[in-house]
């Protein structure tokens, strides 16, 4: 039987758990068949983006305003951005311009 116990230690630790405002989160883009993936990614200002490419050709995430953007990323390369703007931060691949996406930061 659940005692009262075990409940309330759980839900300590789920509060516990939970990542602070002040508290940068590191999120993960995967660059895989011509996509990134997830497309469209939610961050707040100060997080850690980590791009890292899956794909056999090399690729880049690069701000379609020119702000920011990697070196070229071969296989299993990563690169990693700060995000220090809020709005929506539309990027794409310099090789691959139909490739999209966007990190919308609050
Ligand atoms: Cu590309």
């Amino acid at each position: 039987m659940l005692t009262r116990r075990t409940l309330i230690s759980s839900m300590v630790l789920a509060i516990g758990t939970r990542p602070s405002l002040a508290e940068p989160t590191t999120h993960h883009v995967d660059i895989m068949g011509f996509q990134f993936t997830p497309k469209l990614l939610t961050v707040s200002s100060g997080d850690r983006v980590v791009f890292t490419n899956r794909d056999v050709v090399p690729h880049t995430a690069s701000a379609v305003d020119g702000s920011w953007g990697s070196v070229d990323l071969s296989n299993g390369a990563q690169w990693s951005l700060e995000v220090v703007r809020r709005g929506n931060l539309d990027y794409y691949c310099q090789h691959h311009p139909v490739m999209r996406g966007t990190l919308i930061s609050s």
